[in-house]
């Protein structure tokens, strides 16, 4: 890890924001701002998903079960383990009661996440006030003609682990998919209006628990103007962030560094206040205690481990497919933005 904050940092945003320089405050969040409410995110070195992904080892690569692609020829794998990754009565996190308490002072200018988890929303930050650019699990339609699929069916597949199919018509049997964005599909609509041209408006933007490894939404740091403060909170240093020099780094935990800067700013109190309630408030019946969810997470890894054969291994013919697939739509290019790995 780098160098720690100095208290100086905290100051210099606390007066960014006190002194009413900043009233359109633009918070691009990624996984790092759930992980504490026990959702792995993608990339950390062992606890990551990838890394605990990585012993499947007839996958051709770990990100392959979030690929449109493999999910196309293999929904038996996403669905496997899809009952662990649905945020099922998780608590939304301080950092995310953080992001509430912005919109409550009037300073959010808008959320834009990568994540799917909806957590943002649990803590109280408005609908219209987040852009969750990967989707989420709240809705599921069929890959093939599009039709949305009810719900309650979905609960019930998801929770079995067993692959929902279209129920639109008798001949399409089409595979159903949470409206979540795999890689090698398009964003969802709306990102230049609400991610790239908000980042514009913005002046102030943090930058939460991501590695800005997926692209588009890696570019939308660098979319600041000029002399506007960006704030990274973060394990590590990511992207061109700490490049300009309006840049500050927050290096560390996302919830702490939130609880330091909500101390700097006199909010503290509010902000646990707001917290308990988005708890309490969001988490009815079965509260899902982080700790466990990760051991049902590597319980369900290791049984796809087991089931995982040379049947469901992706063939080298099918493999060559893909990749011949994916140099054809490059080649393709221009075209509406998907959301792709760097
Ligand atoms: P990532 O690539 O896994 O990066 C996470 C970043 O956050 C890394 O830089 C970590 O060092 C950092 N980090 C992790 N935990 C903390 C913490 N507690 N405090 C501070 N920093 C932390 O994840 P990204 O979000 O950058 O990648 C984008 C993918 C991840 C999106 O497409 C998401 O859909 C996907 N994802 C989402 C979720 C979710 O919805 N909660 C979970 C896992 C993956």
């Amino acid at each position: 890890m780098d160098a720690p904050s100095t208290s100086s940092s905290y100051d210099t945003i606390a007066n960014i924001i006190r002194d009413s320089h900043a009233t359109r405050v633009v918070v691009l969040t990624g996984a790092g701002i759930s992980t504490s409410a026990g959702i792995p995110d993608f990339r950390t070195p062992s606890t990551g998903l990838y890394a605990k992904l990585a012993r499947l080892k007839h996958l051709p690569y770990p990100e392959a079960i979030f690929s449109y692609h493999y999910f196309k020829h293999s929904p038996e794998l996403f669905y496997a383990i899809a009952d662990v990754r649905h945020p099922h009565n998780l608590k939304p996190t301080i950092s995310h009661a953080f992001l509430a308490l912005l919109a409550k002072k009037n300073l959010l200018h808008m959320v834009v996440t990568q994540n799917i988890d909806g957590l943002e929303s649990a803590a109280g930050v408005p609908p219209e006030k987040v852009f969750a650019c990967h989707g989420s699990w709240d809705t599921q339609r069929c890959i093939t003609c599009k039709e949305p699929f009810p719900d309650d069916r979905m609960k019930e597949a998801i929770t079995q682990g067993i692959v929902p199919r279209c129920l639109a018509t008798d001949a399409c049997d089409g595979i159903v998919k949470p409206d979540i964005v795999l890689f090698g599909e398009p964003l969802r609509e709306g990102f230049e209006e609400k991610a790239e041209h908000k980042v514009v408006e913005a002046d102030l933007v943090f930058v939460m628990g991501t590695s800005l490894k997926v692209h588009p939404f890696a570019n939308l740091p660098s979319l600041a103007c000029a002399g506007v403060p960006r704030v990274l909170i973060n394990r590590e240093k990511v992207g061109d962030l700490g490049n300009r020099k309006e840049d500050l780094c927050l290096l560390g935990n996302c919830d702490e560094e939130v609880r330091k800067l909500a101390d700097a700013l006199g909010w503290k109190k509010e902000l646990e206040k707001l917290w308990e309630e988005a708890k309490t408030e969001h988490v009815k019946g079965n509260e899902t205690d982080g700790e466990e969810y990760t051991v049902r997470l590597d319980a369900a890894i290791d049984k796809l481990a087991g089931m995982l054969d040379e049947s469901l291994s992706i063939s080298k013919g099918h493999k060559s497919m893909l990749e011949r697939h994916l140099t054809e739509k490059l080649a393709r290019l221009p075209k509406p933005p998907e959301r792709d790995e760097k």
